[in-house]
């Protein structure tokens, strides 16, 4: 059986767990923390990684890519070319785009860190901008690509609310304020995968913070 590593308070690992669960792939999950990491499952020591009975995946966007195509049943990508190739479009513009550069806040926003004020600059001009290409290519009909649920959307509800909290913390406003985002995860918020995630996230969230608050 597929075994999901990582915790329930990363926002990668719930990707790759929503997806598992919108297409009720059967699943574990084994709990790893930052630090914690095998080598064999993630060279980088990052979360989340997947063992399989192959071998073992890093990078969140592979293992989804692999879930879709391992497990074809309720299919998270369009069977057309192009619209599978504007799915993987979305899917990046998150990941590398938003994500990855919100992340250099969450010291400040999420654990009572300091970012210097250059950074903060920095990092603001280059998420105004690319939010704004971002949303020249969301469709939100209901979901991110459009009419279906896709992969997309398993990224986007995890990231989404993380870019929202972490721009409104450290600028006073949310970045993301001119997109449909409340609607779209009060919809997300009705499914049984993101409840899931949801009471799991909680758990993780407070030992999480257990965890580096009794750190020396
Ligand atoms: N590109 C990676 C990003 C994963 C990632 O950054 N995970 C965070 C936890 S949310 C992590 O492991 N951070 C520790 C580190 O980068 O050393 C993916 O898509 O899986």
């Amino acid at each position: 059986m597929l075994k999901l590593c990582g915790f329930g308070a990363s926002n990668y690992h719930n990707k790759v767990k929503l997806a598992l669960l919108e297409k009720g792939v059967a699943f574990e999950e084994e709990l790893v923390w930052v630090g914690e990491t095998d080598p064999l499952g993630s060279p980088l020591g990052k979360v989340p990684y997947l063992k399989t009975e192959h071998g073992n995946l890093c990078e969140s966007t592979v293992m989804v890519e692999y879930i879709e195509q391992a497990y074809p049943a309720h299919p998270l990508m369009p069977q057309d070319p192009f619209a599978a190739a504007k799915v993987r479009e979305l899917m990046t513009f998150l990941d590398l785009h938003l994500e990855l550069l919100a992340r250099n806040l969450y010291p400040e926003a999420f654990f009572g860190g300091k970012v210097n004020d250059a950074t903060k600059e920095k990092i603001g001009a280059q998420l105004e901008k690319n939010v704004a290409a971002f949303a020249t290519l969301v469709q939100f009909k209901p979901f991110i690509a459009g009419a279906e649920l896709t992969l997309a959307d398993c990224t986007a509800a995890v990231h989404l609310p993380v870019i929202t909290a972490a721009t409104k913390t450290i600028y006073g406003r949310d970045f993301l304020a001119d997109l449909p985002v409340k609607t779209y995860m009060k919809m997300w918020s009705e499914r049984p995968s993101m409840q899931r995630v949801h009471a799991d996230r909680k758990t993780s969230n407070e030992l999480f913070m257990a965890r580096m608050t009794s750190k020396p």
